[in-house]
């Protein structure tokens, strides 16, 4: 088989660049590890930015993404017990943020991908890589028990943190950067309405709290414990009693309705960036690249990021033969990407309890709070980059 651009990866990265190259008569092939269902039942991302919603209507796959997403205009960061508003679309002249799930995007991109008739093939195995300095680099996996390999003028490594992409680079031509959290995330799908209107990021001495949700019926709940923990540890009662603990207003009682949870599950929280972003004619987007903690909302929008970049830079190259953009492709991402982490771990390490904090770092953690809830700069600085920064090329 030969394609012009191979796809590892049926993720967000990998759909929404095929989406955008079969935009610009660009032929893709996308291989997939898992089935279909997983890839549409699997939770995680909650948040889409602005620019990400823009895009999806550009792609003419947002009309699901219409009817069922929830706009909203501001979150809550609560602290001593008391909770603070901040007004994201007031302060960022009108943008806002759409909870929309992760797996709700991607049922949109597969059922695009599938109306379209272009190669998409689940239930992969073996994935390799080949050739990859060479004109013609080679993916070669096993599907429906036969061996298959596609001659590729480019390679995407879409794939995930814990894909081949990035192994498939020598590893001399790497430099990891990573920073690992003492504490993890425990999120639960429940049955249940959300305790607000809107998310509430909540700083305790118990430990961090989040409430999201999903649709106006189904809550997404996160609390911070400790990393690798066993799920099991974790029944549901002492979930709703670690969340009440947490999030109870200073003179309130516990507000949260309980449900049927749905799903549960532990995720540990790193930073982690691999530069450059690509190696001869492999270019990684995504998870493949890099990993944000999540407490800023950010990892589905960098890697949709970063796809718009390399299918700019695609099209540039079939259009006019010139590869100059292909050549800056990574550094082009790293500014957004470096950009994106800076404010994952400063969210992160504001807002979550560090158990080898000193005295001094609790309370200045504090006056951090404090100074992003009363001051209008510090409350726009979240704002813009909690929003997303936009393509201003100015900025990037
Ligand atoms: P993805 O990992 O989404 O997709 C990679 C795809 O490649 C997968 O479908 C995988 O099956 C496939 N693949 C892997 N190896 C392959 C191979 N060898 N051959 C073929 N296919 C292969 N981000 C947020 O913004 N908010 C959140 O709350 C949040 N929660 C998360 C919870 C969890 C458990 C995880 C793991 C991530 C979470 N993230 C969150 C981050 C997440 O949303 C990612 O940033 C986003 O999925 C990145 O998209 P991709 O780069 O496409 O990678
Ligand atoms: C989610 O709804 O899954 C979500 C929301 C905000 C975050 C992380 C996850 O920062």
């Amino acid at each position: 088989m030969r394609t012009q651009v191979g796809i590892v990866g049926a993720g967000p990265a990998g759909l929404t660049l095929a989406r955008l190259l079969e935009m610009q008569g660009i032929e893709s092939v996308v291989v997939e590890t898992h089935t279909r269902q997983h890839v549409e039942e699997r939770v995680r991302a909650g948040v889409l930015e602005q620019g990400t919603v823009d895009l999806m209507h550009r792609l003419g796959v947002a009309d699901r993404l219409d009817h069922l997403g929830l706009v909203h205009h501001g979150i809550e960061i609560r602290f001593g017990g008391e909770g603070h508003r901040i007004d994201l679309h007031e302060l960022t002249g009108g943008r806002s943020i759409t909870i929309y799930g992760q797996h709700e995007v991607m049922k949109d991109l597969i059922n695009a991908r599938l109306a379209s008739s272009a190669p998409l093939f689940f239930e992969v195995a073996g994935t390799s890589l080949h050739d990859l300095t060479t004109r013609a680099p080679r993916i070669r996996f096993a599907h429906g028990g036969r061996a298959t390999e596609i001659v590729c003028d480019f390679i995407a490594g879409c794939d995930g943190f814990h894909g081949i992409s990035r192994r498939a680079i020598p590893s001399g031509q790497l430099t990891t950067y990573e920073r690992a959290y003492p504490y993890a995330w425990l999120g639960i799908l429940a049955d249940v309405a959300p305790p607000s209107p809107e998310l509430i990021y909540c700083h305790h001495d118990r430990g961090f709290a989040l409430v999201s949700m999903r649709s106006p019926t189904v809550s997404r709940l996160y609390l911070q414990c400790t990393p690798h923990e066993p799920i099991e540890g974790w029944p549901d009662d002492r979930i709703w009693d670690e969340l009440d603990r947490r999030l109870t207003l200073s003179g309130g009682a516990p507000t949260l309705a309980r449900g049927p949870v749905r799903q549960k599950g532990i995720t540990d929280m790193r930073s982690f960036v691999v530069e450059p972003m690509q190696y001869g004619r492999l270019f990684l987007a995504g998870d493949a690249a890099h990993i944000v903690p999540p407490t800023g909302a950010k990892g589905l929008n960098l890697a949709v990021a970063d796809v718009q970049v390399l299918a700019a830079a695609l099209g540039a190259y079939y259009e006019t033969g010139s590869d100059s953009l292909l050549e800056r492709y990574s550094g082009t991402c790293l500014r957004r990407v470096w950009t994106v982490q800076r404010f994952s771990w400063w969210m992160t390490s504001m807002l979550h309890r560090d158990p080898d904090a000193s005295p001094f770092d609790r309370r200045r953690q504090l006056a951090e709070l404090d100074y992003v809830t009363s001051s209008r700069a510090a409350a726009t600085s979240l704002a813009e980059n909690y929003v997303g920064l936009g393509d201003d090329s100015r900025r990037w």
